[in-house]
């Protein structure tokens, strides 16, 4: 039976209208099914949906309970919380509720590697495909990174690489990948899963989705439940035999794999002890996948790194600016934080936005350690600001980089790393990160 047969004659129902649901209506266009689609937001865009399917039924400014009755399949976009009241109550109870990633898991035949975390996902997967690239493998790269699943289906590629968020997780069940990780977990999307305990248990489904499972020793309680499953792990400390890890001589840091070094940190373009992680992490998923390793270290010392994950602003005034506007919750800024500060330079720290519920305390033993002044914008300003004795609130991020200049010695750093989502304030992390970057080279 075709995987599509559950299709057939069906009430299918699209929610959401970004690129997710584009996605899912081209789809359907080309296979020839016919669809509706709901979004809850009155200003979501329709033109692009009336050019693939000019005739589908498309309500827009609140979930319709008409439409979600009648459904038989619903494909629910990553950023639509599934759990709405509004779509619980009104669901028929034998409906199909899925995401794009089941969708394409269930029809694609590409070897699929797929991580997942709270951080340094996009980093990792960027370097799979840089990797990928190198060893001339024919993959693709989609997912949570940007690019929806569906949309590289036709190419046919021998292996996808996936980047998965909880909200995805949350509607997969037939993920056959060869090998998957969890990165690290920490409080991130509260505002939507409720608990870091329910956070945990839906990044841990990627595990139940694969042959293999490649862990991390930096976090316990990121195993798999079937510890069979581990090929392999990567961690900051002196790797055993069949583990990835980094090994330190002479003043020197090695990524390694057991006894084996392979590769001076130094040599890597990209900063950061979170960096060696997500390179080792990289490698080792490289590894269960049989690439070549020399080519994979060869091109693991041409990565740049991703814009907006603390990237130097190069200035002419003596002060290290340094944009990490990617990071959107603690964990980032904590990696961020520890990975930059240094025992001799002062460190001014930017931060602040919408905190999606997060609990701030785990961050001020770290301000404590490292960060000389506390800078706080947004709408959760007031309750980071409160983490640090004499930290100056403002209005807005342009008013941040002025009170750190004003502040700031030659010599000292200026980190952009708001610990929180940028949408109260911004469109997304990327305007916030091109807004901060504009202020430190206008001398704002
Ligand atoms: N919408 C509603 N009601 C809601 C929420 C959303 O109607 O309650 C509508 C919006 O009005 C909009 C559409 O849904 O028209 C947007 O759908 P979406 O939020 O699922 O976003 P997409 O444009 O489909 O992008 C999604 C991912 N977004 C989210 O998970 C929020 C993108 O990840 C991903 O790149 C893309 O699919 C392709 O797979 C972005 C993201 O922010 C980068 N991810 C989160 C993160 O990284 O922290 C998880
Ligand atoms: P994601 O796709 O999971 O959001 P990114 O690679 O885009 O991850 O990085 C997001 C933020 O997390 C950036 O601020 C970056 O500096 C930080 N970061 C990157 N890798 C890690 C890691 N392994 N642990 C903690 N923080 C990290």
């Amino acid at each position: 039976m075709s995987p599509l047969a559950f299709l057939d004659n069906k009430n299918i129902l699209i929610l959401g209208l970004g690129a997710t649901g584009l996605s899912f209506a081209r789809f359907l266009a080309t296979k020839g099914y016919s669809f509706a689609v709901n979004d809850s937001r009155a200003h979501a865009n329709s033109k692009p949906l009336a050019r693939i399917a000019p005739k589908a039924l498309v309500i827009k400014g609140a979930w319709d309970k008409q439409l979600i009755r009648q459904a038989d399949v619903i494909l629910a976009s990553p950023g639509v919380d599934i759990n709405l009241p509004e779509i619980v109550n009104n669901r028929k109870a034998d409906s199909v509720l899925i995401g794009d990633v089941e969708l394409f898991s269930r029809l694609t035949k590409a070897k699929l590697l797929a991580v997942t975390g709270s951080n340094g996902k996009s980093t990792v997967v960027t370097l799979l495909a840089h990797m990928a690239q190198a060893c001339d493998i024919k993959a693709e790269l989609a997912g949570n990174i940007g690019t929806p699943v569906l949309d590289i289906i036709d190419n046919e590629p021998d292996v996808v690489i996936l980047e998965l968020s909880s909200f995805q997780l949350e509607t997969m069940t037939s993920m056959q990948a060869l090998a998957s990780t969890v990165l690290n977990i920490s409080d991130d999307h509260l505002d939507r899963h409720k608990t870091l305990e329910n956070y945990r248990a839906i990044k841990l489904r990627i595990y139940e989705q694969s042959e293999f499972a490649v862990i991390s020793r930096e976090q316990a309680d990121a195993s798999p439940a079937e510890l069979s499953k581990v090929a392999t792990s990567f961690g900051l400390d002196t790797p055993k035999e069949g583990q990835f890890g980094i090994i330190s001589k002479d003043n020197m840091r090695y990524l390694a794999f057991g006894e084996q070094r392979l590769l001076a940190c130094n040599e890597l373009p990209i900063v950061g002890q979170h960096n060696e992680l997500n390179c080792l992490a990289a490698l080792a998923l490289g590894y269960v996948a049989q690439w070549p390793m020399s080519i994979m270290l060869h091109a693991l010392t041409s990565f740049e790194g991703l814009e907006h994950r603390c990237k130097l602003v190069p200035t002419d005034d003596g002060i290290t600016w340094v944009n990490d506007s990617k990071a959107t919750n603690i964990g980032a800024t904590l990696a961020a934080i520890d990975g930059l500060a240094q025992a001799n330079q002062h460190l001014i720290l930017i931060a602040g936005g919408d905190g999606k519920g997060a609990n701030f305390t785990e961050l001020a033993s770290s301000f404590d350690k490292h960060v000389d002044k506390l800078i706080c914008f947004g709408k959760d300003a007031t309750q980071i600001a409160r983490l640090k004795k004499d930290s100056v609130l403002v209005k807005d991020l342009t008013e941040a980089v002025a009170r750190a200049r004003s502040m700031a010695k030659k010599g000292d750093l200026v980190l952009l790393s708001p610990a929180c989502a940028s949408l109260d304030m911004f469109d997304n992390y990327m305007q916030r990160g091109e807004q901060f970057i504009s202020a430190v080279r206008e001398g704002i």
